[in-house]
Order: structure tokens, then C-alpha cells, then sequence
């Protein structure tokens, strides 16, 4: 066999490797379809009731979930009576950049009535990123969480959690959040600030007519789970911590009695402020706290 024949064929063993390799990517990703209805609900929050623009009915709006590879179709129907456009905050638009979503920069807003198809491949990322509209103060309301797993096959590079919980800080204003930011464009001031931040669309449960639906989460103890969070605030950074004063403990509660009752903050004192000593005796509530 000559040297040149011997080349040809490695080029060619190359080529057919990297055919194949390609091709292996490709049948393990998947594609996910998702239609986002942008539209009005009326929701109570602070005791007052406010019509805001949503995904789906729902706030935060839904938490879209892939793998790293898989291919992402968003169907956005806008009615909402705005404009309106959905961008994937953190996702690397890959010769996608008509799916990005800023309004008057990759794409024309969707009118009311109107409709646009997302469509982007998710590539060489993990982790959580999210989703907002991208007309004017929408993304108040509409947004939710993005998360990417690794490529199927792959594992966490950490032991994998019980569970996973997608945790989105918000800001809620009692006033309509376009109209705020109308204002502050018309006045040239700052615009007002908001009525209180949230932990999943709630205000938490030290503030009126929230208690009831502040975002509550029951933990095992000893077991790991994978907080996601995301700052879906328009205006402010935000520090998170889970303090010891959230896990019910010491309070004259009784692990077995705690679980049962899904550890509720009323097994412990009035005040909650449960004495830590760095022994949780059972689980862990996480819920919205009001700005301090
Ligand atoms: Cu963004």
C-alpha cells in the first residue's frame, strides 16, 4: 500500500469518526415544545388585587427544563394586550439570534394577537439560567427559571440531590410596573420603588394576605437538595442565605411530630426564632421574606 493511500485512508477514518460521534449527539438530544399563552390574570398580592401580564396564568411563569444538546421550540401567543417579546436570559444564541428575544433589536415585538416561535439549541452549557419578556417592565411578572441538566449520561459533578427546587426572587409593585416605568421615563426621575421582593411570586408570610400561599418547602433531614435560584428582580442584586432562624428546631417539636406535620412554622415558639445550635432537629422551611 502506498504512503498516500494510507493517508487517504486515516482522513478518511477521521471523517467517519467524526460522522459517527456527530450523529451519536444528535440522536441522544431531544427537543422540547412549550407553549407560552402571555395573557392577563388577576392575582392578590398585599392584599390588593392587580391584573398583571403573565405566562400561562401563572407567576413566576413556567420553569422550562432541557439537557445540555436538546433543542428548545417556545410557541409565545401574546395576549397580554402589550407588545411583547421572550428572552432567555444566560442562553448562548448559537446562530439563533432571532431567538433571542429583545424587542427592536433581534426581532420585531409580537403584537397583541399576534404569535412567535423560539427555536434554539441548547449548546455547551449546564446549570440555571431563565426566561423574561423583554417590552418595557413585563418581565416584572413575566419571567420564570431555565434549567439545563447536563447531557443525558452525564452525572452531576457533585452526588446528586434529593431534589431540586427552583427558587425565583421577584419584585412586586402595587401599581402596574409599566406604569411606573412610563412615569419615571416621563419625569426623568428614578422610578418608584417596588412594594415589597418575593420568593416564587410570594411576598412571604411576615407580610398581610400572603401567609397562606408563601412558598413553603419541607426538607429531610440529611438529605442534599439542589436550590436554583434566580434574581428575577428588576432594579436590585439580592444575597441569599438560609439562616438558622428558618429551620424549625428546638422548639419543643418532635422529629417525628415535625415531619408529619410537614414541619410547620407553628410547631415552633411564636416568634420562630428557635434556638440553632447547629443541630437542626428536624427540616427546614424555606419561605418570603419582606425587605428589611
Ligand atoms: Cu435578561
Amino acid at each position: 500500500m502506498s504512503l498516500q493511500s494510507v493517508r487517504l485512508s486515516s482522513a478518511g477514518l477521521v471523517f467517519l469518526l467524526s460522522f459517527v460521534a456527530y450523529f451519536a449527539a444528535i440522536s441522544n438530544a431531544a427537543i422540547h415544545n412549550y407553549t407560552f399563552i402571555i395573557e392577563k390574570k388577576t392575582v392578590t398580592r398585599l392584599c390588593k388585587q392587580r391584573i398583571i401580564a403573565t405566562v400561562n396564568g401563572q407567576l413566576p411563569g413556567p420553569t422550562i427544563h432541557v439537557s445540555n444538546g436538546d433543542t428548545v421550540n417556545i410557541k409565545a401567543y401574546n395576549r397580554a394586550g402589550y407588545n411583547a417579546t421572550l428572552h432567555w436570559h444566560g442562553v448562548e444564541q448559537i446562530r439563533t439570534g432571532w431567538a433571542d428575544g429583545p424587542a427592536y433589536i433581534t426581532q420585531c415585538p409580537i403584537p397583541p394577537g399576534g404569535h412567535y416561535t423560539y427555536r434554539f439549541t441548547i449548546s455547551g452549557q449546564e446549570g440555571t439560567v431563565w426566561w423574561h419578556a423583554h417590552v418595557s417592565w413585563l418581565r416584572a411578572t413575566v419571567h420564570g427559571a431555565f434549567v439545563i441538566y447536563p447531557k443525558k449520561g452525564k452525572p452531576y459533578p457533585f452526588p446528586k440531590p434529593l431534589a431540586e427546587i427552583p427558587l425565583v426572587i421577584g419584585e412586586w409593585w402595587n401599581n402596574n410596573p409599566v406604569a411606573v416605568i412610563d412615569e419615571a421615563v416621563l419625569t426623568g426621575g428614578a422610578p418608584n420603588i417596588s412594594d415589597t421582593f418575593t420568593i416564587n411570586g410570594q411576598p412571604g408570610d411576615l407580610l398581610p394576605c400572603s401567609s397562606s400561599e408563601t412558598f413553603r418547602f419541607a426538607v429531610k433531614q440529611g438529605e442534599t437538595y439542589l436550590l436554583r435560584l434566580v434574581n428575577a428582580a428588576l432594579n436590585s442584586g439580592h444575597f441569599f442565605k438560609i439562616t438558622p432562624r428558618i429551620y424549625c428546631c428546638s422548639c419543643g417539636c418532635l422529629l417525628h411530630q415535625a415531619i408529619q406535620n410537614r414541619c410547620s412554622r407553628h410547631l415552633c415558639r411564636p416568634d420562630y426564632r428557635c434556638s440553632y445550635h447547629g443541630q437542626p432537629a428536624c427540616g427546614q422551611i424555606l419561605y418570603g421574606r419582606p425587605t428589611i
